[in-house]
């Protein structure tokens, strides 16, 4: 057996565990990360796209944002569209300034692991079998196998960076985490196509037909979602289908919206779920291992996020000034905060989807509020400056 030793010992390589990763490099905190997959895999699975104000400043800063910079386009509001008319959310006038970066989650984690690997900080892709033990100790360990070799790394602390299926939550003892979930009943298709995006900003699409998201990657790809049946198979949901959908959600006079070949096609069920609290002994739960939303607010990647800023600080606190009590605050400071964009989140969902059995009092009520979002501007000041990322911490 491999015996290998860290300080902080990550599992799993998205968002939430590369930027930690980095994060703690800065504070002089060293790092393991492993990973189930290949870098390749981590690297090309197309996921969230809105980058929160504050976070595409935290990726400059850990000198990570060059190519978001050069590649990502910033966006200064989008567009709630029903009953055949687009109404804008003005960013910058609503919150300060503020905007978002759209740059895919996949061209993050590529921006990470290429830092990391040439800082020689150490990633183990393609681990199995991984276990976390210990939890009550001062050394808490991860073993996995990697290359053939069963390996034990001793850590000070673990990180569990895994992802709403992975092992670290469901290793916390029976009894001592609250789950909270709400299952929505419906879910989204999504599609990459190689078409020029037919707005300049994100179109989120109230229709009678159900929602529409028409999104981007850049100036050549659109990112385009509509919503299905949960249990929908991608066979029932030829090309053309798709675009007649999203022809009929998306449709206002004087827009046209662009087709081209579909490059990747996937439907996502959607659920809000939170566990409390998101720590156990010196197990530190961030990112989707200990909560998911919807993605109508575009939260996701962006709690993972600042997740780890608040778990880095309570570290650099621990190591630096032998203080505990940012640790032990953890789960709280997070929380707080998840729940807001678990709100969020919920709120924009119920705003736009069809539900199962919505009479037409429930439509009228949709309407009605996006009647009052689009024309108060204390409504839409909350839309946007929820949208652009509250304050961490
Ligand atoms: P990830 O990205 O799931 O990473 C977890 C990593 O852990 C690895 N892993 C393991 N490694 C070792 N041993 C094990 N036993 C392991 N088990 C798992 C996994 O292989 C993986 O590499 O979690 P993280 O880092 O917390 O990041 C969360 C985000 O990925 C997620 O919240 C967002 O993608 C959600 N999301 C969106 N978020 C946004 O902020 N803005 C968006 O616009 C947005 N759109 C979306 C989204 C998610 C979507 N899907 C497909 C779920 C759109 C979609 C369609
Ligand atoms: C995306 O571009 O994938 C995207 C954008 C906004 C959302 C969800 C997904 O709310």
């Amino acid at each position: 057996m491999r015996k290998l030793r860290t300080q902080v010992g990550i599992v799993g390589a998205g968002p939430a565990g590369l930027v930690l990763g980095e994060l703690l490099a800065r504070a002089g905190i060293d790092t393991v990360i492993v990973e189930r997959h290949d870098r390749r895999a981590i690297e090309e699975r197309i996921r969230a796209g809105v980058i929160e104000h504050w976070a595409a400043a935290l990726l400059d800063e850990l000198g990570l944002g060059a190519r978001m910079r050069r590649e990502g386009l910033v966006h200064h509001g989008i567009e709630l569209r029903f009953e055949g008319r687009g109404h804008r959310i003005d960013f910058p006038s609503l919150t300060g300034g503020k905007g978002v970066v759209v740059y895919g989650q996949h061209e993050v984690v590529k921006d990470v692991v290429a830092a990391r690997l040439s800082a020689d900080r150490p990633l183990m892709f393609e681990v199995s079998d991984t276990r976390v033990e210990g939890l009550d100790t001062d050394h808490p360990t991860i073993r996995f196998v990697h290359e053939g070799e069963e390996t034990e790394l001793s850590c000070d602390f673990v990180a569990g960076c895994d992802g709403f299926h992975g092992v670290c939550r469901p290793a916390i003892p029976a009894g001592v985490l609250t789950a909270y979930e709400r299952v929505y009943p419906f879910g989204w298709l999504g599609i990459l196509a190689e078409a020029p995006p037919s707005s300049e900003e994100l179109i989120y699409a109230w229709s009678e037909r159900g929602f529409a998201l028409a999104s981007m990657r850049s100036p050549t790809i659109s990112r385009l979602y509509v919503q299905c049946p949960p249990d929908d198979e991608l066979a029932t949901w030829p090309d053309a289908r798709i675009w007649d959908e999203l022809h009929r959600r998306l449709a206002m006079d004087g827009f046209s919206l662009t087709e081209g070949p579909v490059l990747q096609k996937s439907i996502t069920a959607m659920r809000s779920f939170v566990v409390e609290p998101m720590q156990h002994g010196r197990l530190f739960l961030a990112g989707d291992a200990a909560h998911i939303v919807p993605p109508t607010g575009a939260k996701g990647m962006n709690l993972a996020l600042a997740d780890v800023l608040v778990l880095s600080r309570a570290l650099s606190a621990f190591y630096g000034a032998g203080r505990t009590d940012l640790l032990e605050a953890y789960s709280a400071t997070c929380l707080r905060r998840i729940w807001k964009a678990q709100r969020f989140s919920w709120w924009m969902t119920s705003m736009l989807h069809l539900f199962d059995g919505d009479g037409a009092f429930d439509r009228r009520r949709q309407l009605a509020e996006l009647d009052y979002v689009t024309s108060s501007t204390a409504a839409a000041t909350a839309l946007a400056e929820n949208y652009v990322g509250l304050p961490i911490g």
